[in-house]
């Protein structure tokens, strides 16, 4: 039977790929965000010894207003560009789908009455959500990925009815891991709080101008943690829709709610392996290792 093996809150500032360097980013930083960067290398560490087989990604960038897509398409190329920030990510893409697992996300997902399709447009644009949060937690590419959009229930009906979707897409989610035999792990792709400065620092590497937006919102970032911390995920999907609205997180395309109910909402502790902010914003980069410590 297959398995989750690990799920993960990913961020996606596309600062951090930027900061990296790698070939397949057309811009070049001088550095930046190394606690941030430190720690999607030790969490790539830890997963790649627990070696998976397919990385699977909810992507608040990657949004449909109703309903919920899967890339569908086996083999993807093309350049992604940040609409906000295209002088720091302009990335080069070439990567490989399991359009099988995406396909049986969807039917699973079809079965318990969500709306769904699959993306089958050769030419689609990747979103950027998807790319840093898979390059950062494995550069080599060398797994297939199954991306997944984010919709606009919490905003067109409310945050409640969004994570009832999400609910049912995590068990469709992990329903469908089980019956592929494969060892997943999941990402889901977002910051915590999420105000952000509206100047930018010149050059934008230059940490010495790097902080929270205020206090405020670094409190609710350290009680989200805390939470995750203690093994308390039922608490934390609680109080999520006051996190978002106090921090105009996007906790509200659904990544976290997905996540938790695809594993069950775990009672034990997280591995939180950074904190850092990226332009103001609050990001964490943490590990459930289910496998270790899951209930299964
Ligand atoms: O999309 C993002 C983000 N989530 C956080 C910080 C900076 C930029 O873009
Ligand atoms: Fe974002």
């Amino acid at each position: 039977m297959g398995q989750i093996i690990a799920g993960c809150l990913a961020p996606h500032p596309p600062h951090l790929v930027y900061a990296e360097n790698p070939p397949q980013n057309e811009a070049k930083a001088e550095c930046g965000w190394e606690v941030l960067r430190w720690g999607y290398e030790k969490m790539r560490k830890h997963l790649k010894a627990l070696k998976y087989d397919v990385l699977i990604v909810h992507s608040p960038h990657w949004r449909t207003q109703i309903g919920t897509h899967f890339l569908g398409v086996e083999h993807l190329k093309s350049k992604s560009v940040d609409p906000i920030f295209p002088h720091l990510f302009r990335y080069n893409y070439d990567l490989k789908v399991d359009v099988k697992l995406a396909e049986s996300i969807h039917d699973e997902a079809k079965k318990l009455d969500l709306e769904v399709k699959m993306m089958r447009n050769p030419d689609f644009r990747v979103d950027y959500g998807t790319i840093v949060s898979c390059h950062m937690t494995n550069p080599d590419w060398d797994v297939p990925i199954v991306s997944i959009s984010s919709n606009g229930a919490a905003q067109y009906f409310s945050f409640d009815v969004m994570q009832a979707q999400m609910f049912k897409l995590g068990e469709a989610t992990r329903k469908a891991i089980e019956a592929s035999g494969k060892r997943a792990v999941l990402l889901a792709s977002h910051s915590l709080s999420h105000r952000h400065f509206v100047l930018e620092a010149d050059p934008p590497e230059d940490m010495s101008k790097e902080h929270i937006t205020h206090h405020g919102q670094y409190l609710w970032d350290m009680k989200m943690i805390e939470l995750m911390k203690k093994g308390k995920s039922k608490e934390m999907i609680e109080i999520l829709a006051d996190f978002d609205e106090q921090t105009i997180s996007e906790a509200n395309g659904g990544g976290l709610s997905w996540m938790m109910s695809a594993m069950g909402f775990p009672t034990y502790p997280a591995e939180v392996y950074a904190y850092g902010t990226v332009i103001g914003t609050g990001n964490a980069i943490v590990e459930w290792n289910h496998l270790e410590k899951g209930v299964e």
